[in-house]
């Protein structure tokens, strides 16, 4: 398997400024016709070469002349003499038998195509590279009662029968795009359409495509859609350009949803909801993904990316966007919280493990297995640490200068950086290295306190570890906002400030500090490092009650149960009493809203805790993880049980206000179950039966699935008889059990492996089972490893199917080297295995075999 290199790219030696595709569809049997009008780009005497992948040539033409093209790979390989030409090629393809879901599949009865990365060469012969733009005319021809709507990008400029029980339709695409953005869907689908005016006073036709069972289910996608445009135009200046957008609906899908120019895919998990079937958070992500992708329309599509190292460039910045969007439309410090909860969870384990690398990688095997955290998030944090610097004017002077400037072009990370530093005028050339050097930064923080002269000296250090290939690491900008809360006062004695860290080591001074101050620094987590503060006891506490930072509050509170559970997991003596206090006086709070308080009182997920460990105890962790829950369950009794009492939250009601109250009461009756089980279990069964809408189900179902407990397995059944032809809510059954805390989960899931619903093919379900597992950190490291023996089999098994996903369900072993040598060890031998079976994908194999080293 070789690697691309970044420093090895080159510009394309042979552009196709136009293509006209025709597709003969049939599930079976595809015939695609492409003619392509060739350029040649520059002074060079190279050969053609198009790429392909798993396609049967038919035929190739080149200027009308039939012609034997060489074959380099898989690449087809022509030699061109002249400085244009059309080349034509016939080939067949074989969409039900594509199970990788890459290039044209079939998806419950409808055809459709996923190609970025590099699907489109599993779909014709093309120079498959995002810095290659063309301009795309369709046609395409299909049985009409099988697939009577026929779509592809930008408009339907005419459509037709055929007699013979077949029809067509043809389509074009005013703008020029890269081969990735190319889609085309064909199936028995119905519409929900609506239309939206842009700011210049264009009416837009919106259609979200499904089956017709599903149509009740599409309101809240529409909805979100209609928000995006509308949120695009005011804080961007974006108005969408085409005079139709559409959306469809597929129940198999790699990722969460494709932005393909006029007409976004997407996974049904992010379109579908109501109130019987999705839960709040549910709701949320369909808002964000439907924002995500149409977002993607200005960065991502009108400015697109040079080569897939650059891919940040696109996701960093549209992440960014999305979070934006979430957070004007919902809970703005809320929403903080949970994407910071992301990027703990998925992001810093990544940069600390053997899969670290750089916003901008240097090099992959598999393209697919860099849509990583780090490119995503991490790249969002890394746009967000420069808006924060520029100040909301001068960073949307950068942006308009970046869409203005790139406009139609395939663009890097550095045009992005210097649009920014030229539209602001301000320098952030310092920042580039967060695209470069890969790690998370530590840094250290102590503040000193001279009430004499009544000066406050902080001290700051900071440092990266080694990742794999960057042994030597330099000191980042890091932007803290930082504030003083006085202990006494709980006020702001030193108003906050931008403390931007440079070098290795800084020393900041505050002048006038009579009251003995409380630092609140990384402010609204305005930087992603691991931050260490010199505290004295009591600090945290206190911040928890009074910092005016609501994330900063949240973080006290956190880190105050975070030292409690590492002295616990270690061993040591860990005093729960400040932690109790501080949760009670959180829960009792005037001043706080519920959602606020949920999500600071929810403890610190068992892999946060190992993070903090040298070496990783899974039984030690989650002891003390349930030690603290019974604690507060026990201490707490009736403050939880009036927080469970909250009303107003009735079922329908998706205001920031009611999710709140039903996420405060759900996390409250899960902390009252790990008091007393059998009060929890009959609240949880009381609410299960009684819920009117999922949230507050399958929550219920949450805190019984991890109880020993008769209702446990009455809600189960009761659950599956209910729902079990609705595919994502069956999702959910499967993973609330893969994510039951029993030790019998192990013996759970490989039952549930063998059920007759589970699919390995459905992404969403092998998710659902095998993906869940693998972060049921008590369960999957089960001492004996027969959790780490099923999810490894479960690897091996879909990656003869669906490489792409298999790949995603490795990062759990990345960790061996952390873990108690016994566990460390059958880890490493199930990395081994893995990397020793026969037929390999490349996906599975660099990910694992990067575990390895
Ligand atoms: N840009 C989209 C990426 C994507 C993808 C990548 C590899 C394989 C399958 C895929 N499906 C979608 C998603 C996004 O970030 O908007
Ligand atoms: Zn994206």
């Amino acid at each position: 398997h070789v690697a691309t290199r970044r420093e090895d790219y080159r510009p394309p030696d042979w552009l196709v400024p136009e293509i006209s595709l025709d597709f003969d569809l049939d599930p079976q049997r595809t015939r695609v016709r492409a003619s392509l009008e060739i350029v040649r780009n520059g002074d060079h005497d190279r050969p053609l070469r198009l790429d392909g992948d798993e396609l049967t040539l038919i035929s190739a033409r080149v200027d009308g002349r039939e012609v034997e093209p060489g074959l380099d790979g898989k690449q087809l390989v022509l030699d061109l003499p002249g400085s244009r030409a059309m080349v034509e090629t016939e080939v067949e393809i074989a969409p039900a038998a594509n199970t990788k879901l890459m290039g044209l599949y079939a998806s419950g009865g409808i055809l459709c195509t996923q190609c970025e990365a590099e699907g489109f060469r599993r779909i014709t012969f093309f120079p498959d590279r995002p810095d290659v733009l063309s301009r795309y005319r369709v046609r395409m021809e299909a049985d009409k009662d099988r697939f009577p709507i026929l779509l592809s990008n930008g408009n339907n400029i005419a459509a037709g029968e055929e007699g013979d029980g077949r029809h067509w339709a043809q389509w074009e695409d005013p703008f020029p795009k890269p081969s990735y953005l190319f889609a085309l869907v064909a199936g028995d689908l119905k519409a929900n359409s609506d239309s939206f005016t842009t700011m210049s006073g264009r009416k837009v036709a919106l259609n979200i495509w499904v089956r017709e069972a599903d149509l009740p289910k599409t309101a809240h996608a529409m909805e979100s859609l209609k928000l995006a445009m509308a949120w695009d135009e005011k804080v961007y200046g974006r108005e969408y350009d085409l005079d139709l957008f559409n959306i469809v609906a597929v129940a198999d899908f790699n990722m969460g949803a494709m932005e393909n120019k006029g007409l976004n895919i997407f996974n049904s998990a992010y379109v579908l909801a109501d109130q019987e079937t999705a839960t709040d958070a549910d709701f949320d992500n369909i808002s964000r993904v439907v924002a995500h992708e149409y977002f993607h329309n200005w960065s991502g599509d009108r400015i697109t990316c040079r080569d897939w190292f650059q891919l940040s460039l696109k996701e960093g910045f549209t992440v960014f966007r999305d979070q934006s969007f979430s957070a004007d439309i919902g809970s703005a410090p809320v929403k903080r919280i949970d994407d910071v909860r992301v990027l703990r969870a998925a992001q810093f384990p990544e940069d600390a493990g053997p899969l670290a690398h750089a916003v901008r990688p240097d090099s992959y095997i598999e393209i697919s297995n860099f849509y990583t955290a780090t490119v995503y998030n991490k790249g969002a944090e890394l746009i967000r640490m420069m808006a924060t610097v520029l100040g909301a004017e001068k960073f949307r002077a950068g942006t308009d200068l970046y869409f203005d400037r790139h406009d139609g072009e395939a663009a890097t990370c550095d045009d992005f950086v210097k649009a920014l530093e030229d539209g602001s005028g301000v320098d952030l050339s310092a920042f580039k290295i967060w695209y470069s050097q890969a790690g998370t930064p530590k840094v250290s923080a102590r503040l000193q306190h001279d009430p004499q002269t009544r000066a406050a000296t902080l001290h700051l250090e900071q440092r990266v570890d080694p990742t794999p290939g960057q042994p030597d690491k330099a000191p980042m900008p890091i932007p803290l906002r930082t504030a003083l809360i006085g202990e006494d006062s709980c006020a702001e004695i030193a108003a906050e400030q931008l403390v931007l860290l440079e070098k290795a080591q800084a020393t900041i001074e505050f002048a006038n500090v009579a009251e003995p101050p409380l630092l609140s620094i990384n402010r609204g987590f305005s930087a992603p490092i691991v931050l260490t503060v010199d505290r004295r006891p009591g600090e945290l506490e206190r911040l928890a009650q009074c910092d005016t930072d609501p994330f900063s509050r949240y973080e006290a509170l956190q880190e105050l149960m975070m030292c409690a559970l590492v002295a616990s997991a270690t061993g040591a003596a860990a005093d729960l009493e400040p932690v109790t206090r501080a949760v009670g006086a959180t829960l009792r709070s005037d001043a706080l809203d519920a959602a606020f308080k949920a999500e600071a009182i929810l403890l610190p997920s068992e892999p946060l805790i190992a993070d903090r460990l040298d070496v990783v105890d899974p039984d030690a962790v989650h002891e003390s993880r349930e030690a603290l829950r019974r604690a507060i369950g026990n201490e707490l009794r009736d403050d939880l049980a009036s927080a469970y009492g909250t009303s107003g939250a009735p079922g329908h009601d998706l205001s920031p206000a009611a999710k709140g109250v039903r996420r405060l009461r759900n996390v409250a009756l899960a902390l009252i179950a790990a008091g007393d089980e059998r009060v929890g279990a009959t609240l949880a069964h009381r609410q299960f039966m009684a819920a009117d809408n999922m949230t507050d189900r399958q929550a219920a179902l949450g805190t019984l699935v991890s109880l020993d407990a008769p209702e446990r397995d009455q809600a189960l059944a009761a659950f599956y008889d209910r729902f079990h032809d609705d595919p994502l809510v069956l999702d959910k059954w499967f993973a609330l059990q893969a994510a039951a805390q029993r030790r019998e989960t192990v013996d759970e899931v490989q039952r549930l492996a063998h059920h007759p619903d589970f699919r390995i093919g459905n992404p969403n379900r092998l998710r659902a089972l095998a993906g869940t597992f693998g972060y049921n950190h008590w369960a999957f490291h089960s001492p004996d490893g027969r959790g780490y023996r099923f999810l490894t089999d479960m690897i091996l098994d879909a990656d003869k199917l669906n490489p792409q996903v298999a790949a995603r369900l490795i990062p759990p072993f990345g960790r061996w080297r952390r873990f108690e040598p016994k566990r460390g060890e059958l880890m490493r031998e199930s990395l081994e295995r893995i990397v020793g079976a026969r037929g390999l994908s490349k996906d599975v194999y660099e990910q694992a075999s990067k575990s390895l080293a």
